[in-house]
């Protein structure tokens, strides 16, 4: 059984997992709209991690005895300056969700709740590939800056991501 603090924690980790998918979707929709398919994609595969980060905690807090309880989910940002404001943006995002993440991880251990300690180790270590990754990103983008043939083929790699639904 899930301590009722943890438990509100984890739901409403879980609600905010599914607001960084909507951010997500939102700046994929922002990148089809300047004609960026490849970067749209980026961030429509974010959009399914996320959702996946969300059922994730979902389905362990229903292992614990616990309810996932859904809450309406805040409207994301609807315009950006350029792809370089949507990443900065998303590593802004990446790094509060680390901080929460983090806060979670704390209270396990106070709790001496090991199998949420155990549980989110996945979490801690997803978040420092997610904030690695978008920081390559934005400095690749710095380096790129207004060349057309630069955005282009950045935006062909941005192309060939895939979901990959994790494995443990
Ligand atoms: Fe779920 O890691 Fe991004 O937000």
């Amino acid at each position: 059984m899930l301590d009722k603090k943890i438990e509100d924690m984890i739901v409403e980790q879980m609600n905010f997992e599914i607001h960084s998918a909507y951010i997500y979707l939102a700046m994929g929709a922002y990148c089809d709209s300047i004609d960026m398919p490849g970067f749209a994609n980026w961030f429509k595969i974010q959009w399914e991690e996320e959702i996946y980060h969300s059922t994730r905690m979902y389905e362990y807090i229903v292992e614990r005895g616990g309810r996932p309880i859904l809450e309406s989910i805040e409207a994301p940002q609807k315009e950006w300056s350029s792809l370089i404001d949507t990443f900065e943006k998303a590593l802004i995002h990446e790094q509060e969700v680390t901080k929460r993440i983090n806060s979670i991880m704390t209270e396990a251990v106070n709790l001496s709740d090991h199998a949420t300690r155990s549980f989110f180790n996945w979490y801690i270590d997803e978040q420092v590939e997610e904030e690695a990754t978008v920081d390559t990103i934005i400095k690749q983008l710095k380096m790129v800056k207004d060349s057309g043939h630069g955005l282009f083929m950045m935006d062909k790699e941005m192309g060939s991501r895939a979901f990959v639904k994790p494995t443990k």
